[in-house]
């Protein structure tokens, strides 16, 4: 449907976000305390339990009327029409003229999904048998190296949406992994991130997945070539010739062409489709790693769990559904509380890289200043993601959101069960001290402790300033029972779809990346002139110049020769 190419952005014109405005006046003056204090069933009725999750947002910095207003924002920017757009598989990344069909790679083959009139289900199915097919073999020892051992290591090399899933998956999932393997993820150009992946493993019990979607990126060429250097060196010069490279190499791939001239055989490459977009990937065969390493059973288990996310912001009222929730909060921490960034606090230590991921996801998808028309906007877009594990950050950065001068919203993620239960010395598990430390951390940034608290402890009248909590710092928490395949699957997808509504609502594209192409168009320009042999004309700004000279100086001073 085409629409008249407007010249102003349509956001902030809306009635609807005039009213939340309004309503910012007042409530934005109200303290979380008086929040609660108003209302004793508060922390009960703001949550909402679906698809195993539980969310408490009630130290949101929210009353009903907010969620309303925002819901009708939500309706007048056409949120649901906007849901079923994608589902369908509708081109809804627009500059790019795809579909966004990340939710057919965990559809079961039952259903069927069209793109350009083709059902994408039995492409996708008969992907993850072959995948499954192949984890096996690898699995079982059946798939041997060309020297005849079984491979105990796998290294995934990958950059950027074929690189951070597979990561996060891995060491979320490792519990449930085979732990006789071995496996890295080399996604570094620098020559340090494959020489130390490499240093300690036999090249003869290595299998390498070249994991590109357009198997044209060079920091994934660059480190597939010393991959096959590395093997070459291993195995004896003749590898390519005698089959050797074809046992220790496989691509995941939408480019067949550029993965056989690379030198692997297409029967060995995984494919999958450009309606799947690099940061929504990992469902997909970029995703072997993670199913060589925790087995076929377990990723289907994963899939379920994303399933039944996507069914459920597909099918659940706004009012309910969760991705729509998290969503709206993060719109109006980020355009009406001001908040630039968001904290994301896994209380799991399987989850120490969902933050690393997730800057991708929310980054990379919402970090744009242009509308779908290409309108410049009027208002803030994507907020600036980042995290620790607790309670590691508890040790270091806390301090800022406790008491420094900006807010940070957080998102506090937590489990039931732990994986590792470990007794503590009083009594009980090193997990409850975990989870602890959690709600306290919750319950302090929303509460504080006023200037009169810090005085009744008798602390000396010049301290008091300094032990004061101001308070009122949002939070929203999220349980879970236990990290499993299949509840990892739901909180990523549950991050995913919060994303897209909060795509909607700013009417971008948060599908597209335009923005990592001009430094690596630059880069190409810079890589010609620190290799050239005399030092080339240089004709970029005085600093940039002044920077490839020093570069070219420090590099060549080790070089034979070079003056002292
Ligand atoms: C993700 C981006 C980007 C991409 C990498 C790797 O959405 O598109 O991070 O995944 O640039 O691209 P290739 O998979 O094509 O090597």
């Amino acid at each position: 449907m085409s629409r008249p190419h407007p010249t102003t952005a349509r956001l902030t014109t809306l009635s609807q976000w005039k009213a939340l405005q309004q309503h910012f006046a007042q409530i934005g003056q109200k303290h979380l305390r008086e929040l609660f204090a108003a209302d004793s069933q508060r922390g009960e009725q703001l949550t909402v339990e679906a698809v195993g999750l539980y969310l408490d947002y009630s130290k949101q910095r929210v009353d009903a009327d907010t969620l309303r207003l925002l819901r009708e924002l939500a309706q007048a920017c056409e949120l649901p029409q906007r849901i079923e757009a994608m589902f369908r598989g509708d081109k809804i990344n627009r500059t790019e003229d795809r579909a966004v069909l990340h939710v057919a790679l965990r559809a079961p083959s039952s259903e069927k999904i069209l793109v350009d009139g083709h059902d994408v289900m039995p492409d996708v199915h008969e992907v993850l048998d072959r995948m499954a097919a192949f984890s096996e073999r690898v699995r079982s020892g059946a798939w041997l190296g060309h020297t005849g051992k079984r491979i105990r290591n796998v290294i995934s090399i990958g950059i950027g949406g074929s690189d951070l899933g597979p990561v996060m998956a891995y060491e979320a999932l490792r519990d449930y992994s085979q732990r006789d393997m071995t496996f890295r993820f080399v996604s570094n150009v620098d020559g340090t991130d494959f020489a130390e992946a490499t240093r300690d493993l036999d090249a003869a019990e290595t299998l390498f997945i070249i994991c590109s979607k357009t198997f044209t990126t060079l920091e994934t060429l660059t480190n597939a070539h010393a991959a096959r250097a590395w093997c070459i060196k291993a195995l004896g010069d003749d590898a390519e010739k005698n089959g050797a490279i074809a046992k220790h190499f496989v691509a995941v791939s939408t480019n067949a062409e550029g993965v056989s001239k690379f030198g692997i055989d297409t029967a060995n490459m995984f494919g999958f489709w450009d309606w799947v977009g690099g940061r929504y990937s990992m469902d997909s065969s970029i995703g072997l790693s993670t199913m060589l390493a925790i087995g076929a059973d377990h990723f289907r288990e994963m899939l379920a769990g994303f399933h039944v996310m996507d069914e459920h912001f597909r099918r659940t009222p706004l009012e309910s559904n969760l991705p729509v929730l998290m969503g709206l909060l993060a719109v109006w921490n980020n355009n009406f509380l001001d908040a630039a960034t968001v904290a994301v606090l896994p209380y799991e230590q399987y989850l120490k890289r969902f933050p690393a991921y997730l800057q991708q996801l929310t980054m990379e998808s919402n970090g744009k200043h242009v509308t779908l028309d290409g309108i410049h906007v009027d208002y803030a877009t994507g907020p600036i993601y980042w995290g620790e594990p607790g309670t590691n950050g508890q040790h270091s950065f806390y301090q800022l959101i406790h008491q420094g001068t900006r807010i940070v919203p957080c998102d506090f993620i937590g489990f039931g069960q732990t994986l590792n239960p470990l007794p503590a010395q009083n009594g009980g598990d090193q997990h409850d001290l975990l989870i602890a430390n959690l709600i306290a951390q919750g319950e302090a940034l929303a509460f504080g402790k006023t200037a009169a608290e810090v005085r009744a402890e008798g602390t000396p009248e010049v301290l008091v300033p300094h032990r004061t909590f101001e308070g009122n710092r949002p939070s929203t928490t999220i349980l879970a029972p236990k990290l499993t395949p299949h509840s990892l699957g739901t909180l990523i997808a549950l991050y995913e779809h919060s994303v897209f509504v909060q795509g909607v609502i700013w009417d971008i594209d948060s599908f597209d990346q335009w923005g990592v192409e001009l430094g690596k168009q630059l880069a190409k320009t810079t890589i010609a002139e620190l290799t050239a042999k005399d030092e080339p004309e240089l004709a970029h700004d005085s600093s940039t110049n002044t920077l490839i000279r020093r570069y070219r100086k420090l590099r060549d001073s080790q070089k034979p020769g070079a003056a002292a």
